[in-house]
């Protein structure tokens, strides 16, 4: 391995070789898992974007496919952007994705599969009424901010909907449009969502939860017991807010506007964007697929790598028993790839302390555990002035001594512990006897040997709905070479990030390490770690 393939990953999803972007279009079609990425077939930067395809029965296991669109067409020529798949009547799939047109305008198309008795799809046809919806000067639309148009659902009155991010005057929108035959699109009088001065809206998703099930619903359930999500991606940050969507009126509200896009919950505080969910019918699951960038700014080095861009694992989500945050985790089949788990009793993490989590192989792991705290007399106090958790992350890092926390892993670290990335945990007292639980994903040490002006070390931090009084604490890391993939609390707050440790070039220098700087001792409970094995990808 030359030091440069030592960053690719085991059991995440990439293409061979190349530059990938956002997922697109996943789907189940006759037992077949499908899924399509933005791809550049000729180099590791973005640029000459397709869709790339590849089929999975497993959605570990995946096996390359021919491009299901390349850019051939007036319409498409500079490129087949973001788009969805719908199932039509007797589920026939179809593609809308937006074209890249010769004027560089956005527009959105349609493709359907050449063959339906072939359940990989391999061919992919475009529709002769492309483009179906172009900006022109009667809809006045915006030619470059007009793109990724979602899965589409089929509302009561018997017409679909389906939903183009879009921003006017610095205003991010997701245009709603209405179609009896998926070809003719009505642009509706309003938008489905908007919110001001929030910028452009890209790959917007929308879909129902069900409030008194963790399963998944089709796209188009509507009725009792379900609450719709609105997802819009922007400032490389998937926002989503759960609301209620009026199918009558064609309208959604957010259950609360302090929630709404841009101020609330995201799908994750660390790396992941472009996200797109779809509906497991085989296993009544909605899972999320999310884009997981490199964390370098110097494109040669994607060039001399070869590859740049990968999937974070595929999340099962769904709706938390509150009704106010959608819960993520890893889908179950993932963990057939667990080997030689090395389990630790329940222990007591002293003050101060650090301990190896040895026998696991350390760049390619999957870690659970849970911690708990006997008594939070030591909790330090939450400053009224800290708005910002990542902020809060970055002033009180994981080597900062504290009260109760920081605790947690050192993941992908040396030997000596010079270099790290630190997942942990911190509970603060907050104002009204309340307990305010941060957790946070520390690249300050991560990536030694690579300079800071390159090399994107941002700490990353979120809040977590947890009552530490009640509940345990816990978490789990997926470690997969450059990336280190962590879920809070059962799934209520997921961090990603991308490091490139010196460290890995040497055969067994990789560690693991749980640890406690905090000044009051935790416990932890069923610590397990497993090894990965690598899957096979493409
Ligand atoms: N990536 C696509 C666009 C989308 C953006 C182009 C989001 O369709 O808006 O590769 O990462």
């Amino acid at each position: 391995q030359t030091p440069d393939q030592i960053y690719r990953t085991g059991y995440h999803f990439q293409p061979a070789k190349y530059w990938m972007n956002d997922p697109n279009g996943p789907k189940i079609y006759m037992g077949i898992y499908h899924f399509f990425y933005q791809y550049n077939p000729y180099d590791a930067q973005a640029g000459n974007i397709v869709w790339g395809h590849s089929t999975s029965t497993d959605l570990v296991n995946w096996t390359p496919q021919p491009p299901a669109l390349l850019r051939s067409e007036p319409y498409d020529f500079k490129g087949c952007f973001s788009g969805s798949t719908t199932l039509l009547s007797g589920g026939k799939p179809a593609i809308l994705y937006t074209g890249v047109d010769f004027s560089d305008n956005q527009v959105q198309n349609l493709a359907v599969p050449k063959n339906l008795a072939d359940p990989y799809l391999t061919e992919w046809v475009k529709s002769p009424y492309n483009p179906l919806i172009a900006p022109n000067s009667v809809n006045k639309i915006d030619g470059q901010n007009f793109r990724d148009p979602t899965t589409a659902w089929l509302n009561p009155d018997g017409n679909w909907r389906m939903v183009v991010g879009n921003q006017q005057n610095g205003n991010g929108i997701g245009l709603l449009y209405r179609s009896k035959n998926f070809i003719d699109w009505i642009q509706a009088e309003n938008p489905l969502h908007f919110m001001n001065n929030s910028g452009m809206w890209e790959c917007p998703d929308f879909f129902p939860v069900s409030t008194i099930s963790q399963n998944g619903l089709e796209t188009s359930t509507m009725g009792p017991n379900v609450k719709h999500v609105f997802k819009a991606s922007k400032a490389s940050t998937d926002f989503y807010t759960i609301g209620t969507y009026n199918p009558n009126k064609d309208i959604f509200i957010p259950d609360n506007k302090s929630l709404d896009i841009g101020l609330g919950f995201r799908y994750d505080y660390g790396k992941f964007y472009a996200s797109k969910s779809f509906f497991d019918s085989s296993t009544s699951r909605r899972i999320l697929f999310g884009w997981i960038n490199e964390s370098v700014n110097n494109l040669e080095t994607n060039s001399i790598r070869g590859w740049a861009g990968l999937q974070g694992i595929p999340r099962r989500i769904w709706l938390h028993k509150s009704g106010n945050q959608l819960l993520q985790w890893p889908i179950a089949e993932i963990e057939k790839l667990r080997m030689n788990p090395v389990i630790e009793d329940t222990t007591v993490l002293m003050p101060g302390s650090v301990r190896e989590i040895s026998g696991v192989n350390a760049t390619q792991a999957d870690i659970e555990m849970s911690f708990s705290a006997k008594t939070l007399e030591k909790a330090e106090k939450w400053e009224a002035n800290w708005t910002n958790p990542q902020q809060v992350c970055s002033i009180k890092g994981a080597s900062v001594k504290g009260g109760l926390g920081p605790f947690g892993l050192l993941v992908l670290a040396s030997k000596d512990m010079q270099e790290y990335t630190a997942i942990f945990f911190r509970i603060f007292k907050g104002n009204n006897n309340n307990f305010i639980v941060l957790m946070c994903s520390d690249q300050t040490r991560s990536s030694l040997h690579l300079p800071s002006s390159d090399y994107d070390k941002t700490t990353y931090g979120a809040l977590l709905n947890v009552d530490p009084l009640q509940e345990k604490l816990s978490l789990r890391t997926l470690i997969d070479h450059s990336i280190v993939e962590s879920f809070g609390g059962e799934g209520k707050a997921c961090i990603t990030a991308r490091v490139y440790p010196t460290n890995l070039a040497v055969d067994g220098a990789t560690h693991m390490y749980v640890f406690n700087n905090g000044s009051q001792s935790v416990g932890i409970s069923k610590l397990t770690a497993w090894s990965m094995k690598t899957a096979q990808i493409n």
